[in-house]
């Protein structure tokens, strides 16, 4: 196996939970830091538009999005604890809650009590991303109270799901808590009144508190240079072909173009198509900085279009 790569930022909450997840896992692993809004010249090749953080590369097979990365550490791992069998379809689907709905409020709080001290670019970005088209900083001040009652209300059924031991799911931590975990973390750190606020949540905060225990950062520093140099030489192990579903006309090799399917200003990933299953969509991309690279992403949460 190629060693794992991750393309991130320190402060960023996804690639938080991704760096738990290899530390849960015991995978070492290299640190490529990213700019923390476009442009992003050394990732963009890599991932054929995909610009959001994190990315994990393992040689020329680029995995974006932290729901399709986790499924895939969980492939090359023979550590069932992350997502064991018999949960699978439970952990995944709260952990796609957490990343949408949890996330989504916990964001809004955030971003929008850092209005007037963040830099203006980085509020607009990421506003751009999270709240659609149509925010305005006064409607968002506005709602700002209802908003941290949703949050409340959430992580209070959260908490709820948890006792004193074990985690959401299994007696032994799985993904399930690292979700929990990496949202107690963004809370905490990122929003002022973050640390008061969670002490309202007990259950959550032993599961934040043992999660960051249980994990270990085992990692060195490599440079973007260095990791497109590495994707260049390298050969996709990707499988190809697609999986015939009712009503599905895509063929391996079409021209696709992929986009979160939430309100967002992310830009389209278009490719030719090279695999699809009942979870993940492969395609082939080339770049003169990299060569011929798979880039793979999930399909729940994303829509994917035949394009020309
Ligand atoms: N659904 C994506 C969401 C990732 C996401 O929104 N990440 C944030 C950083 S925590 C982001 O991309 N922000 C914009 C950026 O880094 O350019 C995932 O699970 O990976």
């Amino acid at each position: 196996m190629s060693e794992l790569i991750l393309h991130h930022y320190w402060q960023s909450p996804f690639a938080h939970k991704i760096r738990l997840v290899l530390g849960l896992t015991d995978f070492s692993w290299r640190s490529v830091e990213i700019p923390r809004i476009p442009p992003k010249p050394l990732l963009i090749p890599l991932t054929a538009g995909y610009r959001r953080t994190p990315v994990l590369q393992c040689g020329a097979d680029v995995f974006c999005d932290t729901q399709n990365i986790v499924v895939a550490i969980g492939e090359l791992s023979d550590d069932h604890r992350l997502i064991p069998e018999s949960e699978r379809g439970k952990i995944l689907t709260f952990t796609d809650w957490i990343d949408g709905t949890v996330f989504n409020l916990a964001a809004r709080v955030i971003l929008t009590s850092a209005m007037g001290t963040a830099p203006p670019e980085f509020i607009q970005d990421r506003a751009g991303l999270y709240f659609g088209s149509n925010w305005t900083p006064d409607g968002l001040k506005g709602e700002l109270p209802g908003v941290i009652l949703q949050l409340s209300a959430h992580l209070k059924s959260i908490d709820q799901g948890l006792s004193g031991s074990g985690g959401f799911m299994t007696e032994v931590l799985s993904y399930a808590d690292i979700s929990i975990a990496y949202i107690a973390w963004f809370i905490r750190g990122r929003w002022e009144h973050g640390p008061i606020f969670l002490k309202q949540f007990p259950n959550i905060e032993r599961i934040e508190q043992e999660i960051h225990e249980q994990t270990t950062e085992c990692y060195d520093n490599l440079t973007a240079e260095a990791a497109l140099a590495i994707a260049h030489d390298s050969l996709s192990r990707s499988p190809n072909g697609v999986q015939s579903q009712i009503e599905c006309s895509m063929h391996e090799g079409m021209r696709v173009s992929i986009k979160p399917q939430a309100d967002t200003s992310d830009p389209s990933v278009i490719g030719q198509l090279r695999y699809l299953d009942d979870i993940r969509v492969s395609i082939d991309h080339n770049a003169p900085e990299v060569g011929d690279v798979v880039v793979h992403l999930p399909i729940a949460g994303y829509q994917i279009q035949p394009c020309d």
